[in-house]
């Protein structure tokens, strides 16, 4: 389907947009003009369900009127510094997101991948002058199937084809295990290796949940190994998938949480990597940063955000309303669907092919009023805002039902 197949303004506009970018998306041809909890409205006033929430980073809907507010105010007070000083918002923020993950120090970006990038250079500082491998010798691992990002460096580390072909040439220091195969990773670890690098649930992959204990087995072999474990928190984390952190569902606590998207709320960019002293105390000053890292209106965004997150009532919410997405979602089984991943308000859904591709299902939701986005193949992905009501979740799920059954 292509905007040019309907006569409206939103095909205009959609055009319109086309024509001044470059192509490295694929959009759907809607064109949002407002939002609000978990519905948007397009220029034509057409309302459509948001089973995406901007891939995880509008876990709390859109115009959440208390993030709204905070972010209001603090446009007409201060919204950048840089920080070659301090603002009166940063205290409050780095407090708040050390006490949420239990850690000493906060090191806060803009993006996630900006968050990654620094949890590799913090790694490998921390390989080089606490655990003593030899100079550019360190080596993280990470797991096939991975997404953590666009740059050169993170890409260099995916196997996926479209992420990383003609992007050349890559940065060394990096070893591949399946992802799931605990006995893999302890067998890649050697004494050059500073860390691990990994999403609890691989999100790009189609909702991959490892099998259970796999995370607390990287976690026990990472503390005997002397080997640091970052746990990319970046689309699970924030209570998508009915707990604070992906991480929580096996008790496991790693050595780095690098986050983004929700913690800035669907407003502005915050991302941060979270640790004790002994991990980033290895930054000096002039060792890292960025322009726009923990400004004023980012941290007050970002500590609204952990206010919303410290009662737990988000994360509580996307455990009770896992059950019913989990029980329709299992029903398709068989009518359709050939497989589903379920944990919190997060899903990933294989079509049968046979029905179409991925992106057939989510342009025939779109026609039905739905938003979702397919990921490799015929798999799609369910990520609504955790405040989506019971029923407008389940009028969405029974246009999914209808399209592939
Ligand atoms: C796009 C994917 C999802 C992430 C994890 C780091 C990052 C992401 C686990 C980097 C970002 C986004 C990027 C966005 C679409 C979306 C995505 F399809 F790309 F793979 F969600 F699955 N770690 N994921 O999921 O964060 O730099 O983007 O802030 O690139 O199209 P970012």
């Amino acid at each position: 389907m292509t905007a040019s197949t309907i006569d409206t303004s939103a095909a205009r506009e959609f055009d319109r947009a086309e024509a001044r970018t470059a192509h490295n998306y694929h959009p759907l041809p809607v064109v949002v003009a407002h939002a609000e909890g978990a519905w948007m409205t397009d220029v034509d006033g057409r309302r459509y369900l948001d089973l995406l929430a901007g891939y995880s980073a509008l876990n709390f809907g859109h115009s959440h009127p208390r993030l709204l507010e905070v972010a209001h105010a603090q446009l007409d007070k201060l919204t950048l510094t840089s920080r070659a000083f301090v603002h009166d918002q940063f205290a409050d923020f780095t407090a708040k997101l050390g006490d949420l993950c239990g850690k000493d120090l906060v090191l806060p970006m803009n993006t996630g991948a900006e968050a990654v990038e620094t949890a590799i250079k913090v790694m490998r500082k921390w390989g080089y002058q606490v655990k003593g491998i030899a100079t550019d010798q360190a080596e993280i691992i990470v797991a096939s199937g991975n997404f953590h990002g666009r740059t050169t460096t993170i890409v260099g580390f995916s196997d996926d084809p479209d992420a990383r072909d003609d992007f050349g040439p890559f940065a060394p220091g990096f070893v591949t295990v399946p992802y799931g195969d605990l006995g893999a990773l302890e067998a890649a670890i050697t004494p050059r290796t500073a860390g691990v690098l990994i999403e609890p649930i691989q999100g790009e992959g189609g909702v991959v949940i490892p099998p259970p204990g796999y995370l607390a087995g990287v976690r026990e072999v990472t503390l005997r190994e002397n080997v640091l474990l970052a746990a990319d928190e970046i689309q699970a984390g924030l209570g998508r998938t009915g707990r604070t952190f992906a991480c929580d569902h096996e008790d496991v606590v790693p050595d780095l949480y690098v986050l983004g998207k929700a913690l800035g709320g669907g407003i502005v960019p915050v991302s941060a990597v979270v640790a004790d002293r002994d991990v980033l105390g290895v930054l000096k000053p002039g060792q890292h940063g960025s322009t726009f890292g923990g400004n004023a209106l980012a941290c007050a965004v970002g500590s609204a955000v952990v206010d919303l997150l410290a009662p737990g009532d988000f994360q509580r919410r996307a455990d009770d309303m896992s059950v019913m997405l989990r029980e329709r979602l299992e029903s398709l089984v068989g009518r359709g669907v050939v497989g589903v991943r379920v944990r919190g308000l997060w899903a990933g859904i294989d079509i049968d092919p046979a029905v179409g591709s991925g992106r057939q299902v989510c342009e025939a939701l779109m026609a039905r009023g739905v938003l979702a986005k397919d990921t490799h193949g015929s798999t799609i992905r369910l990520a609504p805002p955790l405040v989506i009501s019971e029923d407008d979740l389940g009028w969405g799920l029974d246009q999914l039902a209808a399209v592939v059954g």
